[in-house]
């Protein structure tokens, strides 16, 4: 039995985030072009929170990446994103297609949109009206054709998260496949897209359908994994980024299904490993050698209550401020021996006798942070 406390989200965060682990070290900046952002609320955002697109528009920043985010939707549902200063000088442009509420069946048009699924800024249209394909779509009924007047767009690079309002409806197998439509969509509109499809987040315990809906989430994650590389073409490049193992939907979610703050920063955190917009491959790597061991631990040790408040996002992961709270600290601390397990085998921080801080961190843990590591011992 691990408490609340020995488990902080980042710590679930970099556990996922170790696990891509591919890229070069040094995959910095990369050219997105046009990037389309496309999903349902959870990309929307609202009600207060920007959705991860701002945490990651943050990675884009850091990396020097070039980009330009579009779609047919500015900001958030009923307008409410929250607070989303610029960052480094550059103001963050609230271009997206999540549409709040929506499903993959409407957004590729095979069913029509409700009437009632356009308020509070919503949107309209389908990916065929959004990239200029057609200008007709089916509204509230199949006979009901209207005409779209939106933004459009062509899209070089496309990230989608959809699927979680309709999963229980469809099943896995319509699921996928109406995603698949909507990558036929987006490559009909430019035959040379990279297009990243996410994972499905999974809801918290307090959702009504939380079981049943996660164990579809469950199924339908790894059928998404294996579907789509086979969904690439000789010029189009169709991926699969895992945002979800790790994500703790109880504390990661403001209402168990939307992402908080740090679901935010989860979500996010996970797609700049997987773009290659990090300057490691491997969070908790602080020299940057690609391995995790105690030459990092010297690192970790050296920044322990590095005031990292004016540094970037990708410079505080990089000084151990795994959780990005602007501080070096005890949470960071059990980040790292987690990230340090995992490299080395379950265990090996503690065999290392790494976990003795020096007299000074004695102080600045507190009796709180020993006792967590004593009953971390325990367990
Ligand atoms: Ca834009
Ligand atoms: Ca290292
Ligand atoms: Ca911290």
């Amino acid at each position: 039995m691990i408490s609340p406390r020995l488990t902080p989200l980042f710590v679930a965060t970099l556990a996922v985030v170790i696990s891509f682990g591919s890229r070069p070290a040094d995959a910095l900046a990369a050219d997105f072009g046009d990037l389309a952002i496309v999903g349902d609320s959870i990309t929307q955002g609202g009600n207060g929170h920007p959705s991860y697109r701002y945490e990651l528009f943050k990675h884009l920043v850091d990396s020097g990446s070039t980009y330009d985010f579009t779609g047919s939707i500015t900001g958030a549902f009923a307008f409410n994103a929250g607070s989303t200063p610029n960052y480094l000088g550059q103001t963050f442009d609230n271009n997206h297609d999540g549409h709040w509420g929506w499903r993959a069946m409407w957004e590729n048009g095979r069913v029509p949109l409700p009437t009632n699924r356009i308020s509070n800024n919503r949107g309209t249209g389908t990916v065929e009206n959004w990239t200029g394909q057609t200008t007709q779509y089916k509204f509230g009924s199949a006979s009901n054709w209207v005409t779209y007047t939106g933004t459009t767009y062509t899209p070089d690079t496309v990230i989608a998260m959809i699927g979680i309002n309709e999963i229980s409806i469809s099943g896995t197998t319509l699921l996928l496949s109406d995603v698949s439509l909507m990558v036929d969509q987006y490559q009909a509109a430019n035959p040379n897209v990279d297009i990243y499809l996410t994972s499905l987040l999974t809801v918290g315990s307090g959702h009504g359908s939380a079981t049943s809906l996660n164990n579809l989430v469950a199924t339908y994650n790894p059928l998404l994994s294996a579907a789509a590389p086979s969904w690439s073409t000789g010029t189009s490049t169709v991926s699969f980024i895992d945002v979800t193992t790790g994500f703790n939907a109880d504390a990661m979610t403001y209402d168990n299904v939307h992402p908080n703050l740090a679901g935010e920063r989860f979500v996010a955190d996970a797609l700049a490993v997987s773009l290659g917009l990090i300057n490691s491959s491997v969070l908790g790597d602080l020299n940057n050698d690609s391995l995790i061991n105690l030459d990092d631990w010297i690192v970790f040790k050296t920044n322990f209550t590095m005031d990292t408040s004016s540094l970037t996002t990708a410079q505080k992961l990089a000084a151990g401020d795994f959780n990005q709270n602007d501080l070096v600290e005890l949470q960071d601390l059990i980040a790292f021996r987690d990230l340090y397990d995992q490299a080395n085998g379950g265990g090996a921080f503690e065999a290392a006798n790494l976990a003795v801080p020096e007299p000074g961190s004695l102080a600045i843990l507190g009796l709180g942070g020993l006792l967590i590591l004593r009953r971390r011992r325990a367990a």
